[in-house]
């Protein structure tokens, strides 16, 4: 059965060879996709999608292996990095569509939903260059605020209903103490708060339709109960002040913390079903926006990694999804092959990461079979 080298997929990545690149699903995808399984609960299953060449070796809909592993398994999908001012806003003036049409497309023609992330990443590091630099003039809130408001009202009236949810705002606390960052529009504005209500306000008024999410990835490992606060409080303000916020974006970049799940998962539930309480009790629905686990402290032997990696995630999405406020679980990927992680955090033994469903040869890890698990055993919707 598996007798596919990387060489053959390589090669079908070529382009003439292409037809033939079927073969990375030689282990044929399972009969009831985890969309089809996330509906049964109401919910549904989703990937980050990335653009690319044709034919190119990517986590793209563009490399058809991979486009046929989403198409199989997904109900909607989100663009990875095509809707971030970075890609969309080469210049003050000017935006560049073409990317985040063409995945918009494919999903559409594949009866695939699409989320929007986002409309401000409200961190200086992720702001295009000339955003940063940019020169406000003698009235800059005014103009902060006309950029702002540009940039959402013409993506969200280009996109009109075609898109029903957005990441408004994404990352906008600090995790190490959870203040809110400050960036060049926040300064001109007067403030890290009227700059994401602004946002917020906008959108609802442009798409009425959409559900509006702040997204950030506070999790439930040690090290993040000052991001959590943070959130906390920016979620209190937003209600505070009716600011139009829909639901929490969860990440869910998971981290493994050592090969005993079970005592990990006892000492971390606990902190975690009391921020989730907290966000629901303020009315916020929730989503899982970007799951996906870096392996840490766990063995290099692939069979028990990966059995730690489904255990830990079947956990979390247990006692997340006991939320009947959470509809949506997207991926951010769901093949190792083209996972950012490697790139962000290697491990420290130098074995390859395995943080997704899908190993580095499009096949179905235990991973997998823990999100079909959790979304089977969820509570109805
Ligand atoms: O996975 C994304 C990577 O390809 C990009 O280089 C990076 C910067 O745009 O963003 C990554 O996605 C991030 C997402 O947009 C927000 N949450 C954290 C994700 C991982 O860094």
């Amino acid at each position: 059965m598996d007798r596919i080298t990387r060489r053959d997929m390589l090669a079908g990545a070529t382009g003439a060879a292409v037809a033939g690149i079927a073969a990375p699903l030689a282990a044929a995808p399972s009969p009831e996709s985890l969309d089809a399984i996330a509906r049964t609960r109401g919910m549904r299953f989703g990937s980050a999608v990335n653009w690319s060449a044709p034919g190119a070796d990517a986590g793209s809909f563009a490399n058809p292996a991979y486009a046929r592993l989403v198409e199989a398994e997904c109900g909607l999908i989100v663009a990875e990095n095509e809707m971030k001012w970075q890609r969309l806003r080469p210049t003050p003036t000017a935006f560049a569509f073409e990317r985040f049409d063409a995945i918009l497309g494919w999903a559409e023609r594949h009866a695939l939903a699409v989320r929007g992330h986002n409309l401000l990443w409200h961190q200086p590091k992720w702001f295009p260059q000339w955003l940063n630099d940019y020169d406000f003039g003698a009235r800059p809130r005014v103009e902060a605020e006309r950029l702002l408001t540009t940039h959402i009202q013409t993506v969200l009236g280009r996109y009109g209903t075609r898109i029903g949810s957005y990441d408004v705002v994404n990352e906008a606390v600090r995790p190490a103490d959870g203040v809110l960052y400050d960036t060049a529009l926040s300064r001109a504005t007067g403030g890290p708060e009227p700059t994401l209500d602004l946002a917020f306000h906008t959108a609802r008024t442009a798409a009425p339709h959409a559900q509006l999410v702040y997204n950030d990835y506070m999790s439930w490992e040690p090290g993040n109960a000052a991001h959590r606060a943070g959130v906390l409080r920016l979620l209190e303000g937003f209600r505070r002040r009716g600011t139009p916020v829909d639901a929490l974006g969860i990440q869910s970049h998971l981290v493994t913390q050592g090969p005993d799940i079970g005592a990990t998962v006892g000492r971390q539930q606990g902190e975690w079903r009391h921020f989730l309480d907290a966000v629901t009790q303020m009315g916020y629905a929730l989503l899982v926006t970007e799951l996906d686990v870096r392996d840490n402290g766990l063995p290099a032997d692939i069979a028990m990694r990966d059995q730690g990696v489904a255990d830990y995630t079947r956990a979390y999405l247990d006692l997340t999804l006991s939320y009947r406020s959470l509809r949506d679980v997207l991926c951010w990927g769901l093949c190792d092959r083209y996972s950012w992680i490697e790139g962000f955090e290697p491990r420290r033994d130098g074995a390859r990461r395995r943080p997704t469903l899908y190993d580095d040869r499009f096949r179905p890890k235990p991973m997998r079979a823990a999100v079909a698990a959790a979304f089977a055993g969820a509570s109805m919707r």
